[in-house]
């Protein structure tokens, strides 16, 4: 799909603000896959649709998670994590989108996985470090992002994890299973 076309399909979806970050998102992941040699349509076609489903009403995800085959245990955490999956369901089912690596960077987008593939991987940092991310830490993240993918990753997992439980929020268990993931395989 052009990039035009898909940001006419994700503007009605959005917020302004919203949408804003998603142009940051698409910018820094088509410089990540520049840079680490992922692919650069895929990472932009990934970014542009990441967050489709985040202003969808409660009911309807739930509805979505609970008939579509996703992990049930989504529904005990936080709404937040919802978009994410269901965002990868109404991509393919409303916008067409039927690569199945463009659909899990966005069904990972929020948490996450063990063995992430390298777009994966592209999508969750760029999310996190698009130009339009002010938060704490952020400018160190970007920082290791011109070094190291695997690193900075891990330093965005970690903080999120810190955020979330500063906040006395749940950690839902594929966050850890990132972590876990990361630092194992880091040299
Ligand atoms: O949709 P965005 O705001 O661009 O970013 P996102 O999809 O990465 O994260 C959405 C929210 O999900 C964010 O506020 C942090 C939260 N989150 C991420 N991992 C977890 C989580 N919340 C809980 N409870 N548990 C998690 O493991
Ligand atoms: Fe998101
Ligand atoms: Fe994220
Ligand atoms: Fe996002």
């Amino acid at each position: 799909m052009e990039r035009e076309k898909a940001l006419d399909l994700v503007k009605v979806q959005l917020t302004e603000h919203r949408y804003q970050h998603t142009l940051g998102v698409m910018e820094t992941a088509i410089t990540l896959a520049e840079k680490y040699g992922a692919d650069v349509k895929k990472a932009e076609i990934a970014a542009i649709f990441h967050d489709y489903a985040k202003f969808r009403p409660k009911g309807e995800m739930k509805e979505i998670i609970a008939s579509k085959g996703m992990p049930q245990d989504l529904l005990i955490f936080n709404s937040e994590l919802w978009h994410a999956p269901v965002g990868a369901y109404l991509v393919e089912t409303e916008a067409g989108i039927s690569d199945r690596e463009v659909l899990d960077a966005i069904r990972y987008h929020t948490s996450g996985r063990s063995n992430m593939t390298l777009l994966e991987k592209i999508i969750y940092l760029a999310d996190y470090i698009e130009p339009g991310r002010h938060f704490p830490g952020v400018e160190e993240v970007r920082e290791m992002a011109k070094e190291n993918l695997d690193k900075a990753l891990v330093k965005a997992v970690q903080n999120t994890i810190l955020f979330l439980m500063k906040k006395n929020q749940m950690i839902y268990p594929e966050t850890f299973y990132t972590y876990n993931d990361l630092i194992q395989k880091l040299e």
